[in-house]
């Protein structure tokens, strides 16, 4: 346990999880308050979810005051969620997100806190020596994964192992700097949130994390893959010199994300884009 802990600010995106999230709050709940001396506060941050899952965060948020629910009407997805969740951050120290699955159990996130005095940013990685995997992705999950992460390395550069583990925790400075510029709401948002950072000069750190798949994902396999594929596309392009030419195919592209029923973009996305911070754009 550290002395003065940072108080930490946990989001767990979440849409029609009524089976699956209530073990994953108590565990964290009960888990932080044993082994956690800052202040720890859990966020679920909902959108139009068809079942139970409010009432279900309701009923541990009766037990457990730090669990609370942020929701909203609008479909705008996990990356939208997570861009809301993020707003709370001048509240607290540190601010990370895991998924409502328990795929990353609170020891494992607390390992990522654990190593925040040495990043701006950290996250969790199944691919580097030393992650455990108790049960890995389906077959075609990890081969859509490995053929998105080597698009992604060869866009971005970003010499990232596994961009898309679901737990990261960031210092408030850092996301205070790059805020203003997420705009992907969908499941491709963690490239958003690691090219800015990267952008911006700011240091991620990759730790072996301890991960079980679980049964239940919200992953269409194809149609998420294409919407993750057009956001990357995009947000390239925004950041290169050919930006000026986005105003003439953005019908387009919008057109394509109601085709693949995909949560909009972010349309806040605030010009003049920010200085360049990085050798690479
Ligand atoms: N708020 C919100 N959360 C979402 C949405 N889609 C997925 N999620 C959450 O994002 C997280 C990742 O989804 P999951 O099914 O675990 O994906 P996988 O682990 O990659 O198979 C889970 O906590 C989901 O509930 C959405 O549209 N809105
Ligand atoms: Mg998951």
């Amino acid at each position: 346990m550290i002395p003065t802990a940072p108080s930490v600010l946990l989001l767990i995106p979440a849409y029609n999880e009524e089976l699956r999230i209530e073990p994953v709050l108590l565990n964290y709940a009960r888990y932080f308050r044993d082994n956690y001396s800052g202040k720890f506060q859990l966020k679920v941050v909902l959108n139009g979810c068809r079942d139970k899952t409010r009432e279900v965060v309701d009923r541990v948020a009766v037990e457990f005051p730090e669990v609370s629910v942020l929701e909203f009407t609008e479909p705008i997805g996990k990356g939208g969620a997570l861009i809301e969740g993020l707003k709370l951050v001048p509240m607290v120290d540190l601010v990370g997100y895991v998924d409502a699955d328990g795929a990353t159990g609170p020891a494992a996130f607390l390992d990522l806190i654990n190593r925040s005095d040495e990043a701006d940013c950290v996250i969790g990685s199944r691919w580097i020596k030393g992650a455990v995997l108790h049960r890995s992705q389906t077959g075609r999950r990890q081969f859509a994964s490995r053929v998105f992460h080597v698009i992604v390395q060869v866009l971005f550069r970003m010499n990232i192992r596994d961009t898309q583990c679901g737990a990261k925790v960031l210092r408030r400075a850092a996301v205070e700097r790059i805020r203003e510029n997420l705009f992907i709401a969908d499941m491709a948002f963690d490239i958003n949130l690691l090219y800015l950072i990267k952008r911006a000069k700011m240091r991620i750190l990759e730790v072996p994390t301890e991960w079980t798949d679980k049964v239940g994902t919200k992953v269409a396999l194809g149609k998420t893959s294409l919407t993750m594929l057009l956001s990357i596309l995009r947000l390239r392009w925004i950041y290169s010199p050919f930006c000026g030419l986005r105003k003439f195919f953005s019908p387009i592209e919008n057109s394509l994300y109601r085709k693949l029923n995909a949560p909009q973009p972010v349309p806040a996305l605030k010009m003049p884009r920010p200085k360049k911070t990085s050798s690479h754009s």
